[in-house]
Formats: structure tokens, sequence, C-alpha cells
């Protein structure tokens, strides 16, 4: 048998330092930090970067082909429900506590820079830890809930252990809330609470999508027996799924979803029988209860769809250096590196909007005067939903990058599309998310974001990036004062509102940070956000038509 020479082989894609070569995360840091700070977190997040690009992406593609695995019953019959854990999932349990994945939020002596320092960590490491980000998205929004909540027996148990920085203290935390009767329409939950004769809450309910079910807490609704229909009738409890020495107490894990992506997390469907809970914070208003939750999480989401962007982006920029075709490296073929110059900017213009979002939430929680709690209410659903979309385009474009080899599940290419496809999904599709744009803008009209949006245009001194963010305003404000809200033709238009108002934020946002990287970073940082930009404003900014005049075709 004549093998091929081996000269046609061509050598895989690499990663560097994953914090070092990610010029856009550099420079919002350096753009947002206090030079102290920033010293003091360059060598960690440095650290986390290398690790990031070496043993843990080794570790991972060396873990591809395991999965979670469930065990129902012991040889002698005896039901157990163990989930046994990825290698990733275990070591990636150790190191979210070792660098302080939740507890740098919640670090009251990094005043509102917390959450911008939590997430370029979260930013480094999730790409890495295949989706480990999930759970630790839960345990932040658990987090913010149990800090809140005036519930000083459950604070006192739970957060120390949620923001422990000792991998044997530290838990995460589930969100159990989808059922059977959907996802998106909590009201109609059945799970019911009641009291047993010891006083003991007890709920029990079939959840049927409850990830990381592995967590050592969970925040839950269910609907207090005699509470009304509706989601105001919920309630919002708190759950520890194992006792003592590990066993489920009350619960049956029905079985692990058999999901297209994030196959590494252990979603599960479970049956509470009776199984004990504390109410959080009162016997209703459960959805309300659980919001600050689902914020957080639609924050993670937009943080990990800009990282997973960022991990393609990283091996297809590697690979066009190394790859030969047609006799030059893929780099140096025009429309491919038009194609990269794309994905790079809607990832820039996408990043940039995530960590805006994020500086802002970090600002609220600190009471910085300027802060404003009705933009971040409008920001959440608008960038979780748009950075979502992106992902999926910019990582099936980043696939095609590598031709058949995006296609092959060896690479371990293939998975970064299949994890995008959730990012849509869970926790609010797109359509949900609009609609909850929607009602944030019912509630406070969109006066908040357009000076938010002013005010970072009047920042900027440069005359090109002037000139981007000043046309598009009056775009929006032109397209948005056209808008009556709570009539039929404004919802069938959310989603293209949603998107349209994405996309300036996202412009806006990008052009700001360049400009201020023309003072505080180095000049060849300073250009590529410039060059970003331009060609986001230029040749990426899709804003779509609003339909006026919709009618009914008889398509569906
Ligand atoms: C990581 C990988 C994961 C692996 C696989 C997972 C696959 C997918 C699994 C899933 O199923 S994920 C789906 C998760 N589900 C969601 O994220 C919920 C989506 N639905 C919504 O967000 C709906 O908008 C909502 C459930 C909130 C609507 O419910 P209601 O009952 O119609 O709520 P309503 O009446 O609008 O609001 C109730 C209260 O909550 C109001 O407060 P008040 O009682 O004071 O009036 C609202 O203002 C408040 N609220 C709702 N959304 C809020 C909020 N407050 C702040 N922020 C929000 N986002």
């Amino acid at each position: 048998m004549t093998r091929p020479p081996l000269s046609t082989l061509q050598s895989a894609p690499a990663l560097g330092n994953q914090f070092l070569e990610d010029w856009l995360l550099r420079a919002w840091l350096e753009s947002q930090l206090p030079e102290e700070l920033l010293r003091q977190y360059h060598p960690i997040l440095a650290e986390l970067g290398r690790q990031s690009g070496d043993e843990l992406y080794r570790m991972q593609q060396a873990d591809r082909i395991h999965e979670p695995r469930l065990t129902q019953w012991d040889a002698w019959g005896k039901r157990i429900d163990h989930i046994e854990l990825t290698a990733v999932w275990q070591h990636a349990h150790k190191l979210a506590a070792e660098q302080g994945l939740i507890a740098t939020g919640y670090d009251t002596s990094l005043g509102e820079h917390a959450r911008t320092l939590q997430f370029a960590l979260a930013w480094l490491f999730i790409p890495s830890t295949d989706f480990y980000g999930c759970p630790l998205a839960m345990t932040d929004g658990a987090a913010r809930i149990l800090s809140d909540a005036d519930n000083t027996a459950l604070a006192e148990r739970a957060l120390p252990h949620l923001l422990s920085r000792d991998p044997q203290q530290f838990w995460t935390s589930g969100q159990w809330m989808t059922e059977t009767v959907g996802g998106s329409d909590i009201s109609r939950t059945e799970t019911v609470a009641r009291k047993d004769e010891n006083g003991q809450w007890r709920l029990t309910g079939r959840k049927w999508f409850t990830s990381a079910a592995t967590s050592e807490i969970a925040l839950t609704l269910a609907r207090p027996e005699g509470n009304p229909a509706g989601s105001r009738g919920l309630a919002l409890f708190y759950i520890e799924p194992h006792d003592a020495s590990g066993r489920l107490r009350n619960i049956e894990v029905l079985r692990l979803k058999d999901k297209l992506g994030t196959r590494k997390l252990p979603t599960a469907e479970l049956w509470l029988r009776d199984a004990p809970a504390e109410p959080v914070c009162g016997l209703e208003r459960g959805v309300a209860a659980i919001a600050p939750m689902l914020n957080l999480t639609r924050t993670w989401n937009a943080v990990t769809a800009c990282t997973l962007m960022r991990r393609g982006l990283a091996l297809a920029g590697d690979y066009a250096d190394r790859r030969q075709a047609f006799g030059r490296r893929l780099i140096d073929l025009p429309l491919h590196r038009r194609t990269l110059t794309d994905l790079n900017a809607d990832w820039a213009a996408a990043s940039a909007a995530a960590l805006s979002m994020v500086a802002e939430l970090g600002r609220i929680e600190h009471a910085h005067p300027e802060a404003d709690p009705a933009l971040l209410r409008m920001l959440t659903p608008m960038i979780k939903l748009g950075t979502a979309r992106d992902a999926i385009s910019v990582l099936s474009e980043v696939l095609e990058c590598f031709g058949g080899a995006g296609y092959v599940e060896d690479t371990g290419l293939p998975q970064l599309l299949r994890d995008a496809q959730v990012l849509s999904i869970w926790e609010g599709t797109t359509n949900v998310l609009a609609l909850d744009l929607l009602r944030a803008i019912d509630q406070v009209g969109l006066e908040p974001w357009l000076t938010a949006q002013r005010r970072a245009l009047d920042e900027i001194r440069d005359d090109a990036l002037t000139q981007i963010g000043k046309h598009t305003l009056p775009v929006l404000e032109q397209i948005t004062a056209q808008f009556e809200l709570g009539e039929e033709r404004t919802i069938r238009n959310a989603r293209t509102l949603a998107l349209n108002l994405y996309r300036t934020t996202a412009l806006i946002a990008l052009a700001r940070l360049a400009d201020r990287a023309q003072t505080r970073c180095d000049d060849s940082t300073a250009a590529k956000l410039k060059a970003a930009a331009l060609h986001f404003a230029t040749v990426r900014m899709r804003l779509e038509k609003i339909e006026q005049h919709i009618v009914d075709h008889a398509l569906f």
C-alpha cells in the first residue's frame, strides 16, 4: 500500500496565551481599570490565559469523547441516581473556586470593577472548560438573590460556600425552572409546594430541564397549595438536593438529556417527590423573585457567546497563518482575509456590547451615581439575544474557514457550533427576549438607552469614529419614534427592533472603546480597534427594516 508523503500533512491550529493575545479584552481592561488594579490582575489573567490556551485546551481535547454518565441503580438493585462527571468538569470546579470565578464579583474591595474583573476571568475560563460556565452562571444568580433576599438563615448557610475560593467548600447552584408545560411560559409551573406535619416545605413535580444537576443547591419555582394560577402564585424555593452522605433527598434523576450540544453538561430531567425545600423570600411572586438570577445568567450567556466566538477566531486565525492553499498561506488569500476581517469585526462589536453591559452591572451594584438600572434592564435581553445570534453565525463561518476539517469531530471544531446553538435557547429564546425588551421599554421608555448612547458618542474624539456613531443615532431615533408600544404591529416587529437596537449599541460601544484605546493602549491595539469599528459600521452593521404594514401571508 502506498502512503501519501508526510509532507502533505499540515499542522493543526494552536492557541497561544489567551489573555496576552486578546487585544480587545486587554484594551477593555486598560480603558476601564485604575492602573493599580490592572497591575494587580495582569499576572493573574496572564496565567489563566496561558492555562486556557495550553493545558486546559489540551485536556479538553483529550477528554473530547467523554460525557457525563448517569447510573440509576447499583448492582444490588438500590436506586442511586449517580452522575459521573467528566475529567474537565471535575477540574473546572476546583479551578473556578481557586480563581474566584464567583467570589471576585462580590469582592467589595474591588468597588465598581468587581464585575469587570470577574467576567475577565470568566472570559478566559469559559471556552476551555466545556460549559462549566453554566453552573457558574446559576451560582452567580443564586449568590445575588441570597445576598439581597433578607433571609439571614439561607444567606448564612449558602453564601460562604457560593463565594468560597476553597474547592472543598465551594458550592454551585442549579436553577430548576423549565417544566413539561414549557421553558418560556414559566407561569404555568405545575410543581406544588406543601407543608408537612413538621412544618417542612416539600415540593412535588417534574423539572424537565435542570442543567448542572450535580450542584450542591438549586433555586426553583413551585406553587404553594392554594395559591392562585399564574406567575404571581408561584414562590421561589431553595433546595439542597443531597443529604450529608451524598444521596438525593426525595428526588429522582429520570434521565440525562440527549442534547445537540453542551454535552459535557449534565442536564437532567428530575422528579421531585416531596423534596424538602425552603422559601427564599415569601410565598408568591416567584418569577419576579427569580428574575435577578435570569438577568445574571443572561449576562453570562452573552459573555459566553463572545468567548466562544473568540476561541473559534483564535483557531481560525492561527490556521490561516500556517495553512497553505493555492500556493499561499490562507491569510494571504484576499477573500479569506476579508472573511476573517468580517468575523472579527462582528466579534469585536459583540464583545464591546457585552463588556459594557458587565461594566454597567458593576456600577449599579456599587451604587455609582451615574449608573442606571433602567438601562441595564434593557441592555440585558438586548445584548443576550444579539450576541447569541452572532455566536451562531460567526461560529458557523469559523467552521467553514477550516474547510472539511471544520466538519470533522476529532478536530474539536464542530463542538463550538453545537455548543453555541444553546445560547439563543437557554435563558430565553430570541423571541422571548425581544418581548422582554419590549416590556422593559414599556416600563421606562427608550430614554435611558438614548441618553446612554448620546453620552457615549459625546465622549468620542476621533473624527472618523465620531462620524459612524453620529450617523447611527438619528436613524435609531427615527425608527423607534415610529413605535407604538402594545400595538400588535410592534410585537410582530419586536425581533427586528431588538436586533437593530443591539447592533447600534454594539457599534457605539466599539467606537467608544476604539476611541479610548487611542490614549490608553499601544498603537497597534488602538489601530485594530479603530479598524474593527469602521469595518463593522461600513460593512457589517445590518439594520433591518421595520415593517409598518405586515399582512398575514398564507405561508403558515
Ligand atoms: C447552558 C446550557 C443549558 C443546557 C440546555 C438548556 C436548554 C434550554 C432549557 C431551558 O428551558 S432554558 C429556558 C429558561 N427559561 C427562561 O429563561 C424564561 C423565559 N421566559 C421569560 O423570561 C418570560 O419573560 C417570563 C417567564 C419572565 C414571563 O413570565 P410571566 O409570568 O408572564 O412574567 P411577567 O408577568 O411578565 O413578570 C412577572 C414579574 O417578573 C414582573 O414583576 P412584578 O410582579 O413586580 O410586576 C416582571 O416585571 C418581573 N420580571 C420578568 N422578567 C424580568 C422581570 N424583572 C426583571 N428582569 C426580568 N428579566
